[in-house]
This record gives structure tokens, sequence and C-alpha cells, in this order.
């Protein structure tokens, strides 16, 4: 008699990855080249620290074995433990209902600091939510930020036109955020084609464009891809860095209902690009990636698509809950993994700061914040009549009614 042959099983849904697993692959194998198609570049995560924050093979022929200098690791350090007091104090806010949105970087300062910090102050920035650390890094006053979130009359970026952490800033290079999904990849496509037709290589200045996982689903993902490999102006490829911070969620959706690849920055291949994978909660394998990443696109070389593996700790903005969704025990290993932690613990292992440095830091930044909320609050709401300007030239008739209309109901409210 034979067996039954057993049941077909339906094919199980991939669980998400534990953090251990995640530990189990981030060995550092060797600095990836930027060559089309390297698979391991592509696949395995490149980082230079390990979660205690030693340097698993220093270089000797690199400054400090890691390639970083000791500035460069402190003002990446300054701006990630700035952002964190800024984000948990932003939280607080919300919830005490003094502002209406915020969507925080926590857990994902070095794969936002780091990858700002590795570039010129000329390279054009397309960000995403989590990138608003960059336009800080680079000098966009605290004041004007906090102004963009309450919408107030200093809110040079978008004038209380748009849902707060949407700055923008033309003397940056930093093009305000666009909330849909995805549309930072052919905008900065485009960026650098301008770049390409304007500037000589080996010298261009870039256009880094950063979207999240999510986002990687959408199909002007696939549209910038596929013009950022067949677009060679003169021969050369495109000035542009494609940037994925990959923190595994997309509001509810885990980064496997996303696709079936392996890595995001497998995608890469399909259309022709550079892939790299690299530990985004590594400031120091960040900032050397995105450093090379950067001097090979300047040069003429093909786009690099880079993919910074880190997690989402927190929830998407403060409209969500992530403990409806998913296990918080695995969001409790990622916070292990903390970049904050990781970088001063090598920052201490070099003498270049102690724990009282630190907790002077993160003071000295929680006074910053909390002096400069205070002037903010005060600052008056954007005027109403602002509603009618920088549209028309010339105002439309049935605008005009309704202007004169508001003017007439201010002043009866005035009394
Ligand atoms: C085209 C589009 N669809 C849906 C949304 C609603 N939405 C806002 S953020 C978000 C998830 C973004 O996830 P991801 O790209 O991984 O970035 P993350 O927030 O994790 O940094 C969604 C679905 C949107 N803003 N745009
Ligand atoms: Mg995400």
């Amino acid at each position: 008699m034979t067996q039954p042959a057993p049941a077909p099983q339906p094919p199980s849904s991939a669980a998400p990855p534990s953090a251990a697993d995640e530990l189990q692959q981030l060995t550092s194998p060797g600095f990836p080249s930027f060559v089309v198609g390297n698979q391991e570049a592509m696949t395995r995560c490149f980082r230079v620290l390990n979660p205690q924050g030693e340097v698993i093979a220093p270089d000797p022929g690199l400054e400090n074995g890691t390639g970083v200098s000791d500035a460069d690791a402190l003002a990446m350090l300054r701006s990630m433990v700035r952002q964190r007091v800024l984000d948990e104090r932003m939280l607080a806010l919300q919830r005490q209902g003094r502002i209406g949105f915020y969507g925080a970087a926590t857990g994902q300062e070095a794969g936002t600091i780091a990858a700002g910090h590795a570039l010129q102050l000329r390279d054009w920035v397309h960000p995403a939510l989590r990138e608003g650390g960059i336009a800080l890094h680079r000098g966009y006053p605290l004041r004007t930020y906090l102004s963009q979130i309450f919408g107030n009359r200093e809110d040079t970026s978008t004038k209380g036109r748009q849902m707060p952490c949407h700055y923008g800033s033309k003397e940056l290079n930093f093009v305000t955020l666009s909330s849909v999904m995805a549309t930072q990849m052919p905008q900065a496509v485009g960026t650098a084609y301008a770049m390409a037709l304007k500037h000589e290589a080996p010298d261009r200045p870039l256009c880094l464009g950063a979207i999240g996982d999510g986002a990687t689903s959408e199909g002007d993902f696939h549209v910038a891809l596929t013009f950022a490999g067949v677009m060679r102006p003169r021969g050369l490829g495109l000035p542009l860095l494609l940037y994925v911070q990959n923190n595994q969620w997309a509001i509810s959706t885990p980064v496997e209902k996303q696709t079936a690849a392996p890595t995001l920055a497998l995608k890469a291949h399909g259309y022709g690009l550079v892939g790299v994978r690299v530990d985004g909660n590594d400031a120091l394998a960040v900032c050397r990636v995105m450093r090379a990443a950067a001097d090979h696109v300047r040069r003429g070389g093909t786009p690099v698509l880079v993919e910074a593996l880190t997690y989402r700790v927190g929830a998407h903005s403060t409209s969500d809950d992530p403990s409806r969704y998913r296990d918080e025990a695995v969001t409790r290993q990622w916070v292990a993994l903390d970049p904050i932690d990781r970088l001063s613990a090598y920052l201490r292992g070099r003498g270049a700061l102690t724990a009282a440095g630190l907790e002077e830091l993160r003071q000295g930044y929680d006074e910053e914040v909390r002096t400069t909320l205070a002037e903010v609050e005060q600052i008056a709401p954007v005027a109403l009549q602002t509603l009618f300007e920088d549209v028309y030239a010339q105002l439309p008739a049935h605008l005009q009614a309704q202007q004169a209309e508001l003017e007439k109901l201010q002043a009866a409210a005035m009394g």
C-alpha cells in the first residue's frame, strides 16, 4: 500500500528577521567595491563597528584604522545626540497637544546624519520623513526647524501651508520634503541630470534621493532606477546616490511584504546600477560607504543605490501605535544596537569622549531645544492673507472677493 502524498502546505509568510539573525549576517566582508553586479556588496552588510563599538577589522592603511577621523566622528555624534534630544522633545510636545504631528528618526540617527555628513554642501538632497537631521547638520537653524513644525510666521520653508516635518532650504540645497512616497527618486534623477549637464567630471556636485523600504514598492522607484541607469550625458553616469533607509517597516507593513528579494540593494542590479548594503546603525560604516559612493559618482561612475539596514524602534509617526501589529521583543533587540551608544563607545575607546562629556552634550542640546521652543511658541501664526499669495501674479476676481470677505470677518472679530 502506498502512502498518500502529503497535502501541499501553504507557503509560510516569512517572519520578520530577528536582530540575532541580522547580527549573524552583519559580519564585515571587507569594503564593498563599487562595481555593477557585485553580489557580495548587495547582500552582505558592510560594517566597521561591532555592537560594542569596537572596530571589527582595523585597516592599518586608514586613519584610525577606520578611515574616519575623530573630528568627523565627533561631528556626527553631536548631530545624532541633538537629533535624539529634539525628537524626544517633539514626541512629548505632540502628546501634550502642542503640535499636530511629528515623524521621529529615533534609532536611525546614524543612517540619517552619517549619510548627510559624507556629502558636501553643494550636493543636493531630496529627503524623506527621516532625513530632517541632514538639514540641521548642514546648518538649518533650529528656530526655523521648529517654526516649520508650528507653521508660524518664521516658517520660511512652507509658510504654514504644509504638515510639520516638511522642512526645506534653498540655501542648503535641501529640497522640501514631499510626503508622497518615492517621489524623491525621479526628482533626484532629474536633479542629478541637471548637475551632469552643468558640471564637469571628475568633481561634480551630486544629488542624494532618500526613501524608506516601503517606497521601493512604488512605481516611481522603478521608473527612477530605469532612468538612472540609461541616462548617460557626455557618456558618463549621473552624479546620483539613491539611498534607502530600510527600517524594516512601512507603518504596519513589514519589509518582507514589500519584496521577495533577499535585500533591497540587490534591486540595483536589475537596472544596471551599483548596489551596496551597509549597517545603518553604524555611523562609521555609513560615512565610509557614502563617501566612497559619492566619490565614485562625482567622477562619472554608475549611480549607486545604498541600502542602510536599520530598524524603526519607535512609532511610524505620532499617529501610530506599533504595539498593535508587531512583536516589540524584536524592537528591544534592535534598541540594543543603538547607533548613538555604539559611536560613543567607539569614541570613548579612543579617548576622544568621556561619559561626562556625552552627558554634557545631551544636557546642552536639551537646554538649546527648550529655550528655542519657548521662543518659537511666542511667534505669531502666519497672517491669514498669505492664503492668497504666491500662486497668482494677478489675483482672480473670485479670490479677490474671498479676500475682501475675509478682511470683513477679521475686522468684525476684532470688534
Ligand atoms: C504614495 C503614497 N502612498 C501612501 C502614503 C501613506 N504613507 C505615508 S508614510 C508611509 C510608509 C512609509 O514607509 P517607508 O517608505 O518604509 O518609510 P519609513 O516611514 O519607514 O521611513 C505610507 C504608506 C504616502 N505618503 N504616499
Ligand atoms: Mg520603512
